[in-house]
C-alpha cells in the first residue's frame, strides 16, 4: 500500500474518532490491507494527534485474555497508542458525548522506571516496570456495531480512548501475587465480572515483555515514563450516561469512572 492511502486510511480513522461517528471497516474498501499496513495506518494516525499538540505517554495491549478475544472473534493480541488526553485519575467523570459505543473492561497498569526494549523476557520486562496499579479502560471502536476484523481494529488504534488509573501505586516486587491477583468489577454497585490477572496472558509480565517484543520488529521501544496497559482480565461490559464502574484488585486497591 502507498503513502498516501496508508494516509487517507488514517484520515477516516482519525476523523471518526474525532467526529465521535461510526464507519464501515476498513476491509470492506481494501481486502487486501495487510496486519503491517493496518499497523502503518495507526501510527498515521497518532502522527495526526500529536500534530494536534497531544504527547505520546504510554501503549497498550489489547486481545490479551481469552474473554477478550472470544467477545471480539479476533484471536490475536495487538497494540495501541496512548496519548495524554487518554488517560484520567480515578473517580473520572467522563462525557458520555466523547464515545460512539462505550465498553469498559478492567486492567492491570505498569509505570516503567527504565527503557524496555525486545528482545525481552517477562522477568527482564518486569525489572523495568517502577510500579503497577489498577486500571479501567473504556473502548470505543470507530467501526459500526463494534464489529471489525484484526485489520481493522489494529488500524484504529485498538479501539483505544480513555484510561483510568488507581491512585495506589505499588512496585512490582512488593507484589505477593502479580501474576493471580483477584479482580472484581462492580457496574452501578453490583459485581457483574470476576476475574484475575492470571487471565491478562497468563501473567500481565508476559504482556508486557509481548509488546516489547513486537516493537522491536520495527525498531522502537518503550521509554522509561510510559504506562502500559497489560490488557483486560475480563470481556468488557456495555456503559451508558449514568452508569458507574468499579474494579477492586487485590494488592492495588480500586478505581472508578462515571459516565455523565
Ligand atoms: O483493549 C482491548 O483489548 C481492545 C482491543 C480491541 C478490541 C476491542 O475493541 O475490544
Ligand atoms: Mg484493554
Amino acid at each position: 500500500m502507498k503513502k498516501d492511502q496508508i494516509n487517507y486510511f488514517a484520515d477516516i480513522v482519525d476523523s471518526a474518532a474525532v467526529a465521535v461517528t461510526p464507519i464501515t471497516m476498513l476491509t470492506a474498501e481494501a481486502p487486501e490491507m495487510t496486519l503491517e499496513e493496518a499497523y502503518d495506518i495507526q501510527r498515521a494516525s497518532i502522527a495526526r494527534r500529536l500534530e494536534r499538540g497531544e504527547q505520546l505517554v504510554g501503549m497498550k495491549m489489547g486481545l490479551t485474555s481469552k474473554a477478550k478475544m472470544e467477545q471480539v472473534g479476533v484471536h490475536n493480541p495487538i497494540y495501541g497508542h496512548l496519548t495524554d488526553t487518554m488517560v484520567e485519575g480515578s473517580g473520572a467523570e467522563l462525557d458520555r458525548d466523547l464515545f460512539i459505543h462505550p465498553r469498559v473492561e478492567p486492567e492491570v497498569a505498569f509505570i516503567l522506571g527504565k527503557d524496555l526494549e525486545g528482545p525481552t523476557t517477562p522477568a527482564e520486562a518486569l525489572d523495568a516496570v517502577e510500579s503497577v496499579c489498577a486500571a479501567l479502560e473504556v473502548i470505543d471502536s470507530r467501526f459500526r456495531d463494534f464489529k471489525f476484523t484484526i485489520i481493522d481494529v489494529v488500524a484504529d488504534n485498538a479501539s483505544s480512548s480513555k484510561i483510568v488509573l488507581g491512585t495506589e501505586r505499588v512496585a512490582p516486587d512488593a507484589l505477593d501475587e502479580l501474576g493471580n491477583l483477584g479482580m472484581v468489577m462492580s457496574h452501578n454497585g453490583e459485581v457483574v465480572k470476576t476475574g484475575s490477572s492470571a487471565a491478562i496472558y497468563e501473567h500481565p509480565a508476559n504482556s508486557l515483555a509481548e509488546l516489547a517484543n513486537m516493537l522491536a520488529e520495527r525498531g522502537e521501544s518503550l521509554k522509561a515514563g510510559q504506562i502500559v496497559m497489560a490488557g483486560g482480565a475480563t470481556a468488557a461490559i456495555h456503559v451508558d450516561s449514568g452508569d458507574h464502574v468499579q474494579v477492586d484488585v487485590d494488592e492495588l486497591g480500586s478505581v472508578e469512572l462515571s459516565i455523565g
